[in-house]
Parts: C-alpha cells; sequence; structure tokens
C-alpha cells in the first residue's frame, strides 16, 4: 500500500479528445484510462484537508504547421491544434479547478514529447517541493515514457500509473518496449488499489 503525503504530485499526460476514440489521432482504447485517472484524481484532492494535493494536466498545444504533422513532413496527421476541441480535454475527465495545465509542444520547429521539454513543470514541482511524481494517461510509448525519463533524469522518484496508461503501438512492441524502459529507470509500477 502507498500512502500519499505533501510531497507528491499527479502528471496526467495529454487526455485530450484528439487522443480519444474518433479523435485525429486515437491511441488505442485511449478512452479506459479516463475512470481510472478519475479515482486517482479523487485520492489526490482527498488527500490533504484545505487543498488538494498538486496535480497537473499537460497537453499538446500544437499551431498549425506543427513540424510533426505530415503536411510538414512528419510523422502523424494533424492533432490538438490549439484551441480546438481535439486539443481540449475529456469531457469526463474530472479535473479540479485548482488542477495546472501545461501546454507543450507549441513551437511550431520542434517536437516535444515531454511535459517537461520546453515548459515550466520542473520549476513549478520545485517550488512546490514535490518528490514523487505519479504519472499517468496518453501515450504510454510517447508523451508518457518521455515524460518518465525526463521525470527520472531530474532525480524525481517516479510511479507509472500502469492501469492508466495506453498506448499507440505503431509496431507492436512499442508498449512493451517502453515500459521495460521504465522499469530499467527504477520506475515503480502501480495500479489504483495500491492507493490508501
Ligand atoms: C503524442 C504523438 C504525437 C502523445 C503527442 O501525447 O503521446 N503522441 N503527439
Ligand atoms: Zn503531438
Amino acid at each position: 500500500m502507498i500512502e500519499l503525503k505533501d510531497s507528491d504530485a499527479l502528471i496526467v499526460v495529454d487526455v485530450q479528445n484528439d487522443f480519444l476514440p474518433g479523435g485525429a489521432l486515437a491511441v488505442p482504447n485511449g478512452d479506459q484510462v479516463v475512470p481510472v485517472l478519475n479515482g486517482y484524481i479523487e485520492r489526490f484532492v482527498r488527500a490533504k484537508k484545505l487543498s488538494p494535493l498538486p496535480i497537473f494536466a499537460t497537453r499538446d498545444w500544437h499551431p498549425p504547421n506543427h513540424c510533426s504533422f505530415q503536411s510538414q513532413g512528419g510523422p502523424w496527421p494533424p492533432h490538438c491544434i490549439s484551441g480546438t476541441f481535439g486539443a481540449q480535454f475529456s469531457p469526463d475527465l474530472k479535473l479540479p479547478k485548482e488542477t495546472r495545465v501545461i501546454s507543450k509542444a507549441t513551437d511550431p520547429n520542434r517536437e516535444a514529447y515531454s511535459g517537461f521539454d520546453g515548459t515550466d513543470l520542473e520549476q513549478q514541482l520545485r517550488q512546490l517541493g514535490s518528490q514523487r511524481l505519479f504519472i499517468g494517461g496518453l501515450a504510454t510509448d510517447y508523451c508518457v515514457l518521455n515524460t518518465v525519463r525526463d521525470a527520472c533524469c531530474l532525480g524525481f522518484e517516479v510511479f507509472l500509473l500502469r492501469d492508466a496508461v495506453r498506448a499507440v503501438n505503431l509496431h507492436p512492441s512499442d508498449e512493451q518496449k517502453a515500459l521495460d524502459e521504465m522499469q530499467r529507470l527504477g520506475v515503480r509500477f502501480i495500479t489504483l488499489h495500491d492507493l490508501t
């Protein structure tokens, strides 16, 4: 069992309409993470008496001419264009009003899969005194992996929400490769049942 403490933070990665069924870059079964993430959110909200423990939500927030789009020679269909419906968080994701939103990959000429890349996420976490990061969302083999990798490199203790991640699996083994790398980095895999 894991007991949450004041130096913990939750990071919900890219649970946006374009990554959900019917979206421009739908992650297979991506919608299944939403109710589970709501469970984690509830625990982080309730863990502290006055204000919730810190909850971050990252979002892919691309300009219409982003370099990752096929029209610009990149690998992906256009997705998560800032201000569009596809870039909005899932309407079923119950983010509290205190949620800190981190927008990334906003520069047309740079890809940024990690929530730390080109953002002030690390600075905010340091300011809060966060030490353990609980990370889940979409997609296991891209933005979750890169966010987890950076978090480990920056010295945070990382918990992967194993029941609240799904992979794109452009190649069928991508999910397993991502999980193997996270395991090698010393990440602990947990499920909602592990939280008291
Ligand atoms: C992502 C592909 C392209 C992700 C973002 O959030 O994992 N994947 N842009
Ligand atoms: Zn993207």
